[in-house]
């Protein structure tokens, strides 16, 4: 029975991979992309080399074929170094994995060999400034003309914008609401594409975030992942795979943020004796880790539900990443508590964590959405 809830083998394997490359790579540099806003490109690459840009990709395509635990695994284990880094990458496995499962052969061979590489590298395109949470709102257009469709609007707080090569942009090709959306890939250097100014943010500051604008952008018909109306289910299965990286990229912070506490409990003396040493700082700590157990249990049980595609799998995992994004900040809270003033200076890792969490209860749906998620399906009849 106990190894139900072990990791196998192979999964061990590719968490050690992850965890190597992590405190080879980034680890020692991530304190200097946040303060200095660096955009660890080649670091990435490297990251892709080990199969990380295309983890759920098949391999007919170039990718590793792995499952939705193993992506968590690999994401969870950069996130102890970095979470903005990690989560940039999670955005272009999301992307990739739709263009390799919705996209025509024609569009997979065009695109995938270098989304898999990260010679190019992926954006997801949903939000736009007038729709965030209600994302079936959205406005932007694509009206067919000939051979191409012509996209017009504006996606707002995109990841990788200006920097990344091919941008998944959902828009609407018909009626109101979600079935008039359709998903278009589009290159960077397509006539009409720009980008607005980077945006200055709590955290999150190794990967760029900008406004995408499309004034009537053509894009080749043969660009449409999937059919017509099918945009908003191709965006919504993406985001099931999203969500439990983003909660994994929460996990894997703030298991740093506890590491770095109980190392600095130990060594921190007053009153005469370690903090450790004292009930209080024993009960956080137990209570952090308690919490990360729980919220990994659960996000790990989501992940192999999204992988077998189980019918609840999209409440799990708005239920994994609500849970372990919340789980994660609040540990990182603790975390910084017990370092004291030292806590709030950079000389210390855990404020950076501190803001890089913040925005994991914001986006890839907010957390009062998850919810919305899940009591919805609660009540259903
Ligand atoms: P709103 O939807 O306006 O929400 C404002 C508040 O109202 C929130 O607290 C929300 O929970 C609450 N609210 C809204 N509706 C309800 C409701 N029905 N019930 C209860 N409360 C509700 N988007 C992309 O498409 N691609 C990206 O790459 C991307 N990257 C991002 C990177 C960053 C750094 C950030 C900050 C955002 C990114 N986003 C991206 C956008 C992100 O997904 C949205 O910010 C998020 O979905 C919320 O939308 P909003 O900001 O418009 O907030
Ligand atoms: N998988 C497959 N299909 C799905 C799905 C999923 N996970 N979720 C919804 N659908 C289908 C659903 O079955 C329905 O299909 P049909 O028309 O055949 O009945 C259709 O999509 C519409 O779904 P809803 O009726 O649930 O749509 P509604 O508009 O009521 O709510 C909601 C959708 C709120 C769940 C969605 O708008 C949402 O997730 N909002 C949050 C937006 C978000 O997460 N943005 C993240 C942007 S990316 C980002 O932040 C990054 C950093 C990359």
């Amino acid at each position: 029975m106990t190894n139900q809830f072990d990791l196998t083998e192979d999964q061990r394997e590719i968490q050690e991979l992850a965890r190597r490359f992590t405190a080879d790579r980034i680890t020692p540099h991530a304190g200097e992309w946040d303060e200095k806003h660096i955009f660890p490109r080649d670091v990435i690459k490297e990251a892709a080399s080990l199969g990380f840009a295309a983890i759920y990709v098949s391999e007919e395509a170039g990718g590793i074929n792995l499952g939705r635990l193993e992506a968590a695994l690999i994401m969870e284990a950069m996130a102890y170094g970095c979470p903005s880094t990690s989560a940039f990458i999670s955005i272009h496995n999301m992307a990739s994995w739709m263009l390799d499962r919705f996209g025509s052969d024609g569009l997979k061979a065009k695109y995938l060999p270098d989304l898999v590489t990260m010679e190019r590298m992926a954006s997801y395109c949903l939000t736009e400034p007038s729709s965030g949470s209600d994302a079936a709102a959205l406005r932007t257009r694509a009206v067919r003309d000939g051979g191409d469709y012509v996209l017009t609007g504006t996606k707002q707080f995109i990841s990788g914008a200006g920097e990344n090569d091919l941008y998944l942009v959902m828009a609407r090709t018909g009626e109101e609401g979600p079935r008039g959306i359709s998903c278009f890939a589009v290159e960077k250097d397509m006539a009409g594409l720009s980008f607005g100014a980077q945006e200055r943010k709590l955290g999150w500051h190794s990967q760029p975030t900008a406004q995408v604008n499309l004034d009537g952008v053509r894009v080749p018909a043969e660009n449409l992942v999937g059919q017509e109306g099918e945009g908003f289910r191709i965006a919504m299965k993406g985001l099931d795979g999203g969500r439990l990286n983003i909660g994994a990229c929460s996990l894997g912070g703030a298991q740093r943020c506890l590491d770095e506490a109980i190392r600095y409990t130990r060594d921190r003396k007053q009153f005469g004796r370690a903090i450790a040493d004292f009930q209080n700082t024993q009960f956080t700590l137990a209570d952090m880790d308690t919490e990360l157990q729980a919220a990994r249990a659960l996000l790990y049980t989501a992940a192999a539900k999204v992988t077998a595609e189980a019918p609840d799998r999209t409440r799990f995992a708005a239920m994994a990443k609500r849970f372990a994004t919340d789980t994660g900040s609040s540990v990182v809270d603790r975390a910084l508590q017990l370092h004291g003033g030292y806590g709030y200076l950079m000389d210390y890792p855990i404020e950076r964590f501190w803001r890089d969490l913040r925005v994991h209860s914001i986006l890839e749906g907010t957390n009062q959405v998850m919810r919305m998620i899940v009591g919805r399906e609660l009540v259903r009849e």
